[in-house]
């Protein structure tokens, strides 16, 4: 079976994607995400540039093979706009060869290995009020479990708040999407200090009002330095979270070994890492709890089964980044490697909007807290390219933190 066809599609229904898809001589069509947040474009490049055109006559079936191909030919490896690349044509193989064998992809990965995965949403507020709203409303969405993301006294714009937005044609949404359309990146406000301080009574409010059980997690967004993570881990200890998130900026992944030595709080690291190195020492020394990568920015489905199956080594579950900016098909690709490995932990699920899920129809499912990629053969979505055709990329770029004298913060 020979790829004899690729084409890049960008399109940004509600946001930008950046779509993969291969055809092959028998008629099969492969899907694969390729979406990097605020820098799409470089992405863009690198696959009709430098890839497309090697992988044109290429066996679809060879999927390790091209995998290790691209990865070791470019000579240069790992970061993300590689990655996202590398990514994208892995997706597209394994949605091809579930079409040719006509199963579902997690059939091929060792099949369900649960009836669904559990799912967190984002409830957000910029006080308590909003806050629990914001719980409640995800509550009857039938999430079971749900991230805090709050406002801090003093700080203007910060990470996490959802905005009312009308991006849906009108109709309102309570939604979190930080990638602002525009020329320049929106700035943010931050202050540690006030944070510290804010975030453990929030906490305490939501477990007086929600109760012990429902799991409650919270995004650090790499803001804090090693000791304030893990001053914040400790005081957090009294509320039970399932788990705390990217407390430090990610190149300095020893940082988490201080961290660990002050708090029980379980850890959450790894959406900007692109490679199994990344997570190396991290899981042999223990150092987190749940694995953070996404499909689409770590090389694809074959290297996210690969390091959950040296996490599992580790009782190291998974948690797998799954923002908005990781589109249908990336969203696909994850669900299908939760269902077939054992140490799955939870997923991220933040809706797509409506005009995106016209251009990429999803066979996947969220019933009682659960999602499922469902049984269409290969990843379960179909890009409408005459629908993705209608709405052209428009730029947009993530925020930026400055602290009060200006300095520029981690975001
Ligand atoms: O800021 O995906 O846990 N989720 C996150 C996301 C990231 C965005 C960046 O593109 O941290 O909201
Ligand atoms: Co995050």
């Amino acid at each position: 079976m020979i790829i004899e066809r690729a084409d890049v599609i960008v399109t940004s229904p509600n946001r930008n994607f950046v779509t993969l898809r291969l055809q092959t001589d028998e008629g099969h069509v492969g899907l694969g995400d390729a979406t990097l947040n605020g820098r799409e474009l470089a992405v863009v490049s690198y696959l009709k540039d430098h890839v497309v055109p090697l992988l044109i006559g290429k066996d679809a079936h060879r999927i390790e093979d091209t995998w290790q191909f691209l990865y070791r030919s470019s000579y240069w490896r790992r970061g993300p706009v590689t990655m996202a690349a590398i990514a994208a044509v892995d997706m597209a193989l394994w949605d091809i060869k579930g079409k040719a064998a006509n199963m579902p992809v997690y059939q091929l990965l060792g099949g369900a290995s649960r009836s669904g995965l559990m799912a967190y949403g984002h409830a957000s507020g910029i006080d308590n009020p909003q806050l629990f709203d914001s719980i409640r409303e995800h509550l009857e969405l039938g999430y079971r479990s749900v991230r805090v993301q709050t406002g801090v006294p003093g700080l203007k714009a910060i990470y996490g708040i959802a905005a009312q937005s009308t991006l849906d044609g009108g109709e309102e949404r309570y939604d979190h999407e930080p990638a602002r359309r525009g020329a320049q990146p929106t700035e943010e406000d931050w202050d540690t200090r006030a944070y510290l301080r804010h975030l453990p009574t929030v906490f305490e409010a939501v477990r007086n009002e929600f109760g012990p059980e429902l799991p409650l997690l919270h995004d650090g967004h790499h803001r804090m330095t090693p000791i304030q993570a893990a001053k914040l881990g400790k005081s957090l200890e009294p509320y039970d979270l399932f788990w705390l998130e990217d407390c430090t900026p990610a190149e300095n992944q020893e940082a988490l070994r201080l961290v660990r030595q002050h708090t029980t709080t379980p850890l959450a690291i790894g959406e900007i890492f692109n490679t199994v190195w990344d997570f190396q020492a991290l899981i042999k020394e223990q150092l987190i709890d749940y694995v953070r990568a996404a499909s689409t920015h770590f090389g694809g489905i074959s290297p996210l089964k690969k390091v959950m199956d040296y996490a599992a080594q580790y009782q190291i579950k998974s948690g797998c980044h799954g923002p908005t900016d990781i589109s249908p098909v990336g969203f696909a690709a994850q669900l299908h490697v939760g269902l077939a490995i054992h140490n799955f932990g939870i997923q991220e699920y933040m809706q797509h909007g409506s005009r995106t899920n016209e251009v990429f129809q999803q066979s996947m499912t969220f019933e009682n807290g659960l999602l499922h990629p469902g049984d269409n053969p290969g990843l379960g979505v179909e890009l409408n390219v005459d629908e993705a055709g209608k709405y052209p990329y428009e730029q947009a770029y993530l925020p930026f933190n400055r602290l009060a004298d200006g300095t520029v913060h981690d975001w």
